[in-house]
């Protein structure tokens, strides 16, 4: 799905600002039906939970409704117009006044709808939003809604970030042609100096196809006719990590020798591929640097925001960081833009992220529940799996800076069920992109050996927190621990290994001279013992520290106002470690 865009085409209306906003149980049956009937305003973007002081939204379990006026441009009389949501977390459905036009699950890809026959141009309607934070045992991720003996409803899920829900990204209105561009799959090559960029263009209404490609001064260095087909370009500028350089394949559809619609997309050329245990980015060994993020800052949740975009870009770009991971679900649209234009590597994530019900009995010495089976996570639970993979690539296919494709993030890999579950993901998501690495995220309870589907990836992505889960301020024995487990893997594999996850909680400010969990000198001293371990694994690719920065999680006693394993704080500043890594990664030659 194209993201919206203004050209001499199409017309773009930003939905964003102050919205009515009322929780299910304040807004009546059918708040679409009417103005809805609240005192409350919330922003869009912005995830509702900690906007309001009042528990009763944070806490809220079920629908909450969003609400404005809309008046469509009194230009668009012939256009189709159309609504876009960015992001409705996690199951969305839009009313044009009291008509339901699309209903959508999963909470951090967009969806849209064709509304033109209910609208009319120069005229308002009213758009009511209905958004549901509920997770059960067949969404992705996971969850599961309670009763407790008092009838309150509890919404538990199984992943360690807070169960953030609203209209956290934008939401559009705009316009485009009943003949237009629908999609676009750009897959680039290199041949000698030349860069191949192939290409095709889905349109909806008959009509022919043009392809233009701009370079990043805006002259033309390709042209081409047809749906699909390839474009030479001769000395081609790639796009490097670090070094991004970016043209514009412009689509034209015409009809009778006329351009009808014009969609422009940021192209990078680049190849990516695995080779033994080499991950190359233009036939070059890569060497990750960085973290596992969160869309998360306080007050506005999992709000897109360009001031953070740009300060945390910043900031990685600071410390040396060339890559990070959308952990735990799809990032808004901006922020994979911004990594193409500014070099830095992605490894994208469905938000497939708690599919392992063993690990809080596990963890914290409680029952052990099943992961896979009718009442967990079931044929249902991989078909909505499934479909978060499918419009994760669709979505993101053609951005130079997503090198990878991670499907999952620490589920029950160690048992059985996990083989049949996962091998048709995976071969759907190859399917799906062939051109780019797979991989999923291993969990330490299922360590090589135990693990049951890692043959089935590119890459091998582990989370490891010796020194911190185990080994608890016992480094000397973390280290020992660690590396015997990295050379199991590497000897079972022989693949590109990365450690997508390592890290220890720390408060800011707290400090010791001894090796003291929770102070930022054992931070420090952790990531240390961590990377000389690394720097003696051959099929080492890549360490990106657990975590970015702080977040904000469900409450739990392992938990102090969130997970503080951020090297930065919640508020972004510098903890003892980024400085060391720092150190390191300016320096690092691998
Ligand atoms: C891993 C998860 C991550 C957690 C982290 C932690 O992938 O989401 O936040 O551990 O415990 O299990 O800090």
């Amino acid at each position: 799905m194209l993201k919206p865009r203004s050209t001499a085409t199409r017309e773009l209306v930003r939905l964003d600002g102050l919205w009515r906003f009322a929780l299910d149980t304040a807004a009546g049956d059918a708040p679409w039906t009417a103005t809805l009937d609240t005192p409350l305003e919330a922003p869009v973007p912005a995830s509702y939970n900690d906007l309001f002081v009042d528990s009763a939204i944070r806490d809220h379990v079920g629908w909450v409704w969003y609400q404005r006026r809309v008046r469509v441009p009194r230009g668009w009389a012939g256009e189709r117009v159309l609504v876009r949501v960015d992001a409705a977390t996690h199951a969305g459905r839009v009313y044009i006044d009291d008509t339901l036009v699309v209903e959508h699950v999963g909470g951090y890809t967009p969806f849209e709808a064709d509304v033109t026959d209910l609208v009319r141009p120069g005229e308002e309607f009213r758009l009511t939003i209905g958004v549901d934070n509920r997770l059960s045992n067949e969404t992705i991720p996971p969850g599961a809604v309670t009763v407790d003996e008092r009838g309150r409803k509890k919404q538990t899920y199984l992943h360690d970030f807070y169960n953030y829900a609203g209209l956290a990204r934008s939401v559009w209105l705009y316009s485009a042609p009943a003949a237009r561009v629908d999609d676009i799959t750009v897959v680039t090559d290199v041949d000698g100096a030349a860069g191949v960029i192939g290409y095709e263009v889905v349109t909806s209404g008959d009509a022919d196809v043009r392809v233009r490609i701009l370079d990043a001064a805006g002259a033309e260095v390709g042209t081409a006719d047809g749906a699909r087909g390839e474009i030479r370009i001769v000395d081609v500028t790639l796009w490097q990590p670090g070094a991004a350089y970016l043209y514009e394949l412009v689509a034209e559809v015409v009809q009778d020798g006329e351009v009808v619609d014009t969609y422009p997309l940021a192209i990078g050329v680049r190849t990516v591929k695995v080779e033994g245990n080499r991950f190359l980015i233009n036939g070059e060994p890569f060497y990750f640097t960085g973290f596992g993020k969160h869309e998360d800052t306080a007050v506005r949740g999992k709000g897109h925001d360009d001031a953070y975009l740009v300060h945390d870009f910043e900031l990685m770009k600071w410390i040396g960081a060339n890559s990070f991971r959308t952990s735990h679900y799809p990032y808004a649209e901006e922020v994979l833009e911004y990594a193409d234009r500014h070099g830095i590597v992605v490894i994208d994530e469905t938000a497939a992220v708690g599919l392992n019900y063993s690990i809080i009995g596990g963890l914290l010495g409680g029952p052990i529940v099943p992961t896979f089976g009718p009442d967990q996570v079931n044929d249902k639970t991989q078909q909505a799996h499934a479909q978060a993979i499918r419009e994760l690539i669709a979505r993101d296919k053609n951005h130079p800076s997503v090198v990878m494709w991670s499907i999952a993030n620490e589920p029950d890999s160690g048992v059985d069920e996990s083989r049949p579950y996962f091998e048709p993901l995976a071969t759907l998501a190859r399917e799906l992109d062939p051109t780019r690495p797979i991989t999923f995220v291993n969990v330490m309870m299922a360590p090589v050996g135990t693990d049951k589907i890692s043959d089935l990836f590119d890459v091998l992505c582990l989370n490891r927190y010796y020194g911190w889960y185990v080994d608890t301020g016992d480094l000397e024995a973390a280290e020992a621990h660690l590396e015997a487990e990295l050379r199991g893997w590497e000897a079972a594999y022989g693949k590109p290994i990365i450690m997508t996850e390592y890290g220890a909680d720390t408060v800011a400010g707290q400090h010791s001279v001894f090796a003291q969990p929770w102070t930022e000198e054992y931070q420090v001293a952790y990531l240390d013992m961590n990377h000389r371990v690394f720097d003696r694994i051959e099929s080492f690719v890549g360490e990106q520290v657990w975590n970015f920065a702080d977040f904000q999680t469900a409450v739990g006693i392992i938990r102090v106002d969130g997970n503080k394993k951020g090297v930065f704080t919640r508020d972004r500043k510098p903890k003892a470690a980024a400085h060391a890594l720092r150190s390191r990664w300016t320096r690092l030659e691998r």
